[in-house]
C-alpha cells in the first residue's frame, strides 16, 4: 500500500496571509491610517484615479500608495510625480498581492508621516479578490470600456467587494453602454453593494468616491 498523504498547502499560506493581514491592521490602527486596497483589470483607470486624488489633495493628505505590478514601475511614476509617496511592489508571475509584501514594504516608511494609504493591486480582476492584504475596505473598479457584463462574469470578486467604481462613465455613449442599465443589473445580482459611476477625466462621481473611503475627512 503507497503511502500517500495529501498536504493541505494552500489552506497553510492563506492562515499565515492572514494572520500577517491582522497584524497589519492593528499596526494601522496603532497610527490610525486607513487603508483600501483598489482591484481591477488592466486599463480600468485604477492608476488614473489615484493620480486624480494625487493631485487634487497634494496639498492637505499625506498619502502613501503601494503599487503592485508584474514588471515595472510606471504607475508609481505616474502617482508620484504629485508628490505622493509610491513604494512599488514588483510580483514577477504573481497576480496579486500578498499580506508579507505589504508588511515588507512598510519596512521602507514611518507611519507618523501618513494619514491615508492606497494599495494599486496587480491589474486583474480576479485573483486579488481571494487575498487579504490588512486593508479596511476592497474596492473593484470597472469601466464602460470592457463591456456591459463585468458586474456578472466576476461573482466572487464583486461579492467581497464593499464598494465598486464603473469609471470612464465620459466614453458611455462612444461604448453604446447605458450607465444606469449596467448599474440597476448589477445592483440584481448584489442588492447590497454601492456602485459608484466615476470619470477620472472629468472627476465626475470622485468627490463621492473619496467621501465614500473615507479620504476626503481625514
Ligand atoms: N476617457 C477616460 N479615460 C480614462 C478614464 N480613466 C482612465 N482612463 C484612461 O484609461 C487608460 C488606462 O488607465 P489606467 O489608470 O492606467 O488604468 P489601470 O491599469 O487600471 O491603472 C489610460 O489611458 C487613462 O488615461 C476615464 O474615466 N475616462
Ligand atoms: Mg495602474
Amino acid at each position: 500500500m503507497p503511502d500517500i498523504r495529501r498536504i493541505s498547502i494552500d489552506q497553510k499560506i492563506q492562515e499565515a496571509n492572514d494572520l500577517i493581514a491582522n497584524r497589519i491592521r492593528e499596526k494601522r490602527r496603532e497610527y490610525n491610517i486607513p487603508m483600501v486596497d483598489i482591484m481591477g483589470s488592466v486599463g480600468s483607470g485604477k492608476t488614473s484615479i489615484l493620480e486624480y486624488f494625487a493631485e487634487k489633495y497634494r496639498s492637505t493628505h499625506k498619502l502613501l500608495v503601494i503599487n503592485g505590478d508584474l514588471a515595472t514601475d510606471i504607475d508609481a511614476q505616474r502617482i508620484g510625480r504629485f508628490g505622493s509617496t509610491c513604494l512599488q511592489i514588483n510580483t514577477g508571475r504573481g497576480c496579486h498581492l500578498l499580506a508579507f509584501q505589504i508588511e515588507k514594504a512598510f519596512e521602507e516608511i514611518e507611519f507618523e508621516n501618513y494619514e491615508f494609504i492606497f494599495v494599486e493591486n496587480v491589474g486583474n480582476l480576479i485573483c486579488p479578490s481571494s487575498t487579504d492584504v490588512g486593508a479596511d475596505m476592497k474596492i473593484a473598479v470597472t469601466s464602460v470600456t470592457e463591456g456591459p457584463y463585468v458586474f456578472q462574469k466576476h461573482p466572487i470578486t464583486f461579492k467581497i467587494s464593499q464598494l465598486a467604481v464603473l469609471n470612464k462613465i465620459d466614453l458611455a455613449p462612444a461604448m453604446e453602454i447605458d450607465v444606469d442599465t449596467v448599474i440597476s443589473r448589477a445592483k440584481e445580482i448584489y442588492p447590497l453593494l454601492e456602485i459608484i459611476p466615476t470619470s477620472a477625466k472629468t472627476g465626475v462621481g470622485m468627490d463621492t468616491l473619496s467621501a465614500k473611503i473615507g479620504l476626503e475627512s481625514v
